[in-house]
């Protein structure tokens, strides 16, 4: 399971509709074009949080169905509502998904006690494994390194996404659980993340920026840090202006400007002005 995976994105209509011509495309584009290991599918990147069980499932059916075999693939199940995260979980399985990973449990202040029941009761639904999806700025939920080893001792949870630019816990993690996965969550920093020996990245800008992404994790590998430095500079230069302009909406724009029917946001996210897909082209031609 080690490698690039991107954090897939969806493309709706203007009405919300799951797009399934546009989302097919941008599983081709992923997989043709940016090059990339795996999918990983339904986070935050494909608005998960934002859309019904009944499109979570018919996500996961068009893309198992478009990528085939052809690399590997998580499905993240995390809900609020346990019974959907296990109903998710168990769905994805059934389809052939190589792995499940789920957020930790948000909004409600969850004890570990609860997060960790959280994990297990999904997990013992499911014959699969799982990669416990980390994002404390989102979420608010911050675990420390004894907490990951209590969730670790479980042999199903193969690893982490670790999204959070905490080095001192990456490296902590890295040292004390050297067979668990370890997948770095901020495009921005994945050189850094790279250094300390993470197992591959899960990132929404490779939808775009994948070849990129690639670059930077296998010269850190092969000990070439300067020129990686110099694709995390150019790929940050990219970076600094997706966010500026809106980080979804803008990565759609540049996927449809390259030819791939990425579509719309869901409500209450917003799609870009006429200025703002102005934007996303000067940046796309500036920057890729
Ligand atoms: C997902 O669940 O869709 C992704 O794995 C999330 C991924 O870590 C991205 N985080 C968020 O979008 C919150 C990053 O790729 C991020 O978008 C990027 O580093 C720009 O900040």
């Amino acid at each position: 399971m080690k490698g690039l995976y991107t954090a897939l994105m969806c493309s709706f209509d203007e009405k919300g509709n799951v797009n399934e011509k546009g989302l097919r495309e941008i599983v081709r584009h992923n997989i043709d074009v940016q090059q990339m290991d795996g999918l990983y599918v339904n986070g935050s990147t494909g608005e998960n949080f934002l859309i019904s069980l009944a499109q979570k499932k018919q996500i996961f059916d068009i893309v198992k169905n478009e990528a085939g075999d052809d690399v590997k693939l998580i499905a993240q199940v995390g809900a609020l509502n346990l019974d959907e995260a296990v109903e998710l979980a168990k769905y994805a399985t059934d389809l052939g998904y190589n792995a499940i990973s789920a957020v930790t449990p948000f909004y409600y202040k969850f004890d570990f006690e609860e997060i960790k029941d959280y994990y297990n009761t999904i997990l013992n639904s499911v014959d699969n494994d799982l990669i416990i999806y980390s994002i404390p700025a989102l979420t608010g939920v911050n675990m420390n390194l004894e907490q990951f080893g209590e969730l670790f001792e479980n042999d199903k949870v193969i690893g982490v996404k670790f999204t959070a630019p905490d080095f001192f816990l990456l490296e902590r993690i890295r040292h004390a659980y050297p067979e668990k996965l370890i997948f770095s969550g901020f495009d921005e920093m994945l050189l850094s993340a790279s250094v300390l020996n993470v197992d591959g990245a899960i990132g929404s800008t490779f939808n775009v920026n994948g070849q990129r992404a690639r670059q930077i994790f296998e010269l850190a590998q092969e000990g070439r840090i300067d020129e990686a430095r110099d694709v995390q500079k150019a790929t940050n230069d990219l970076i600094a202006g997706i966010l500026d302009n809106g980080l979804y909406p803008t990565i759609k724009e540049m996927l449809k400007y390259k030819g791939v029917d990425a579509g719309f946001c869901r409500k209450p996210m917003k799609s870009l002005s006429e200025e703002g897909i102005k934007r996303a082209q000067e940046i796309a031609d500036k920057h890729l």
